[in-house]
């Protein structure tokens, strides 16, 4: 059987929780480099279904959109909970998620140098549902084992604190989700791997 292939730029990006969730469930994947950039005009963007990508290949199937993507790697490994209410539970927190790295890629790429103050200033507002969310867990999203979203949730807090690195000192539960989640040995396999290090976090080297 072919491994699974995703298709992105050499970047932590919108593929990084969907690598972190392949690492540690022990699933072997390849990393496709869309660049040099003509490629990605010329050849690899034509493909992709919305002209961007992360796309992820599983034999002949395929699919972009990085929260299909990550829901998809959720149902085939079974980190999507066990009930309705579970699922859909994991579905808010990583909606809420997209709307947190919506506005942080809007801040990243279009207005860096004059909005990061106000974006700083903003984001305990922006934090603090998730705080809320995930105060009654000793664990993840849905208690004991991790889904999909757990893995979003994680990235975007791990961005934050580059952006931010004191903005999470306010939220006890999301300070302690984000350590427990560091810890975690899979997560740590692919921390420590030559591929994570070498990436930036986003294109234009902002961060
Ligand atoms: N909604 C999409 C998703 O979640 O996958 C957005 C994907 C997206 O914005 N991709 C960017 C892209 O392909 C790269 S990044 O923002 O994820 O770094 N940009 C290149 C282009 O030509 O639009």
């Amino acid at each position: 059987m072919s491994k699974l292939q995703i298709v992105y730029f050499f970047l932590r990006g919108r593929a990084e929780a969907i690598r972190t969730l392949l690492v540690e469930q022990g699933v072997e994947y390849e990393e496709t480099d869309v660049m040099p950039m003509e490629k990605w005009l010329n050849y690899w963007k034509p493909k992709m279904a919305f002209g961007q990508c992360p796309l992820l290949i599983d034999g002949d199937f395929e699919l972009v959109q990085s929260n299909a993507i990550l829901r998809y790697l959720g149902r085939k490994y079974d980190l999507y909970g066990s009930s309705i209410q579970e699922a859909a539970r994991a579905d808010m927190i990583n909606d809420g998620v997209e709307d947190l790295r919506g506005a942080y890629t809007v801040l990243i790429y279009q207005n860096y140098e004059d909005g990061k103050d106000d974006y700083v200033k903003a984001l305990p507002d922006k934090l603090r549902p998730f705080e809320n969310l995930m105060k009654d867990t000793k664990g993840y999203i849905l208690g004991e084992k991790m889904t999909f979203a757990d893995y979003n949730l994680f990235d975007l807090l791990d961005i934050h604190l580059i952006l931010a690195p004191t903005c999470l000192d306010t939220f006890p539960a999301l300070k302690s989700y984000h350590s427990r989640v560091l810890q975690r040995p899979g997560v740590q396999k692919r921390r420590n791997s030559q591929n994570f290090k070498d990436m930036k976090i986003n294109f234009n080297g902002k961060e």
